[in-house]
Order: structure tokens, then C-alpha cells, then sequence
């Protein structure tokens, strides 16, 4: 064999090598989200999968399954935390049952403002939410904004907690929930967000409570015509990894996935502006009452009730909820 033959096949070897390396060490992460394709959430979601492939040149790509595909959101919420499925974009609202500490964002009324609630969920409540989620089985790579939710319904606008009175509501999975829509003396149904459109046109419930663009883009603002803004809660959303999945990654890896879910946290949130403007427009447009309610303190008193129950049944998350509503 010549030097040059030496070498060649030297050069095989190597690249035969890399190559098994390279497929060994390809990974795919499956992902679940709820939302439709050109919902705020679902494009950001896309710029984190291509900025990972791109990153980690193709050695980790992110399969991103929307439109609730993959089963409804507590169901994928528990295949996350046991590593079944990979991914998850959450609102932190049906993770409670499993992740004690995610409750305190679903306390009503609990951040004061957006912008608050990004500046807590940048620091120190993110990363005590965060914590209480790997303990769990998942972390948060990034936190998305899900505006704040109001009712709407088929019957009438609310304007004091009175209104509510004998409203039938869906709400998202979480005992929190129903507590808060009985302490307004409504009647609560926890229900899957797919089923929601129909039982409000069957008259299963007589209406929901979500943010605009979820109210629109699912229609349920077609069949719940009165939209009145009590904003009662602002639940922030999170792309999350099973800790499964995340230590399967290199270090360099986990890097790149997490400024990946960082930045598109940036797009999601400049995207979700424009979104919710974009939506109370369309749904007034397709016949909406539309309500504001200026003065909240009614609604906010009526929820003492839901946070003595929280705080009772979790001591230990009191200086979590303190220094959430200290920031006031
Ligand atoms: C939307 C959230 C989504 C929830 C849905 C719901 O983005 O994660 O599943 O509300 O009400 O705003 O279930």
C-alpha cells in the first residue's frame, strides 16, 4: 500500500467514523403544541426548530406537531414529565395538579401587569417555577406570553361578579379554576380546549374565559358572543423539555436549544402584541359585544377565597406568591 492509499483509507475509516458518531448522536424531538399554524406561539415554535437544526447542524432537529394533535394538554403535560413525548409549548394553567409550584401564576388577579409578569417570570419566579418542574421531570427553556384571560359567554355581558352568577363556564383543568369561577357563584366545567367550541354551541356551557387570540382563533367567538374583559388571569406559557430528552443533549447542545427557545421567546412575545390587537378587531367585526370592566376591585375581592384555600393547602409556596404580589 502507498503512503497515498494509506492515507485514502485512513480518510474512509475517519469519515465512516464521523459518520456513525454523527447518526448515532442524531436526535429528534417530537413536539407537542396546541395551536393553529399561524397562531403567535406555532411561529415562534417554528423559529426554534429551525435555528436549532441549523445550530447543531441538523444533529438535533425538533418535529413540531400542532393543532393538539398529539392529545389534549393535561394528557401530553404528564407524557413530558414521564419523557413519552419530548416537548411541550404549556400554559402553566393544567400543569398545577402535577407541578405544585405552577399554581401560583394561576392565582387570579395575581401579576399586575404584562410587563411584570415578564420581568418575574425573566428572574427569580421563573426560576423557582422552573426548579419545581425538574423536581418533575421537565424544565422551561423559555417562557411565552399568554396575555390575560376574560369570560365570554352566550347570555350577557359581566360587569360585577353578580353576572356570573348561574353561568355554566368551561375551564382548563385545574381545581384552582373551578374554585375561582364558584367563588362568582358560577358553575364550573373543566373540559378539554378542543371540545369547548361545541358544548358552547350545544349549550353544554353557556361560554369559556381565554385571551383574544384564542377566543378568535378557534371560534369560539362565533357561538359566545359577549366578550367582557375582567382580565382575571395572566397565566405565562413555557416551551418545555422532559429532562429525559435534555440529558440526552451534549452540553454545547443544550446551549443552543435553550438561546433557541430564548430568542423565539422574543418573537413570540413581539408577535402576541399585534395578535391580540389583531383579534379583538376580528371578533368585534364578526359581531362581539365587547365589555371593559374599570373597576376590577369586586372581582378581586371575591377571590380571597380561592388564595386562603391555595395558601392553606401550600404553606411552603407562600414566599413565592408574596414576592409575586410585593412586586405590585
Ligand atoms: C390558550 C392556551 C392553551 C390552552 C387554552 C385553553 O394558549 O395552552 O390550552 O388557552 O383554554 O390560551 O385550554
Amino acid at each position: 500500500m502507498t503512503l497515498h492509499t494509506k492515507f485514502r483509507a485512513l480518510g474512509a475509516s475517519v469519515a465512516a467514523a464521523l459518520m456513525v458518531a454523527s447518526t448515532a448522536s442524531a436526535m429528534e424531538l417530537r413536539a407537542w403544541n396546541i395551536h393553529v399554524e399561524d397562531y403567535p406561539n406555532s411561529i415562534a415554535l417554528e423559529s426554534f426548530a429551525a435555528e436549532v437544526a441549523e445550530k447543531t447542524g441538523g444533529d438535533v432537529t425538533v418535529k413540531l406537531f400542532h393543532n393538539g394533535v398529539l392529545g389534549n394538554q393535561p394528557d401530553a403535560i404528564e407524557q413530558v414529565r414521564l419523557g413519552i413525548l419530548d416537548m411541550g409549548q404549556f400554559n402553566l394553567g393544567p400543569m398545577g395538579q402535577s407541578i405544585p409550584e405552577t399554581n401560583v401564576v394561576s392565582l387570579p388577579f395575581i401579576f399586575p401587569s404584562i410587563p411584570k409578569m415578564y420581568e418575574l417570570m425573566d428572574g427569580d419566579v421563573g426560576d423557582a417555577i422552573s426548579a419545581g418542574m425538574e423536581d418533575k421531570g421537565m424544565r422551561a427553556l423559555a417562557w411565552y406570553d399568554s396575555g390575560a384571560r376574560s369570560f365570554y359567554n352566550s347570555v350577557r355581558p359581566i360587569n360585577s361578579p353578580d353576572d356570573v352568577e348561574g353561568l355554566k363556564l368551561r375551564v382548563m383543568s385545574n381545581n384552582l379554576f373551578v374554585g375561582m369561577v364558584e367563588a362568582l357563584d358560577g358553575n364550573a366545567t373543566p373540559m378539554a380546549f378542543g371540545e369547548v367550541y361545541q358544548s358552547i354551541k350545544t349549550g353544554v356551557v353557556d361560554g369559556a374565559e381565554n385571551n383574544p387570540p384564542s377566543y378568535h382563533s378557534v371560534n369560539h367567538y362565533e357561538v359566545a358572543q359577549y366578550y367582557s374583559l375582567t382580565e382575571h388571569l395572566i397565566i405565562p406559557e413555557c416551551v418545555c423539555i422532559s429532562n429525559a430528552a435534555w440529558d440526552k443533549l451534549t452540553a454545547e447542545q443544550q446551549e443552543i436549544v435553550k438561546t433557541a427557545a430564548r430568542n423565539s421567546a422574543e418573537e413570540q412575545r413581539t408577535l402576541w402584541q399585534a395578535r391580540e390587537a389583531a383579534s379583538m378587531e376580528a371578533v368585534q367585526a364578526g359581531g362581539v359585544t365587547v365589555n371593559t370592566i374599570d373597576d376590577k376591585g369586586p372581582f378581586q375581592e371575591k377571590m380571597a377565597v380561592v388564595y386562603d384555600g391555595f395558601l392553606a393547602e401550600n404553606p411552603d409556596l407562600s414566599d413565592l406568591v408574596n414576592l409575586i404580589r410585593n412586586a405590585n
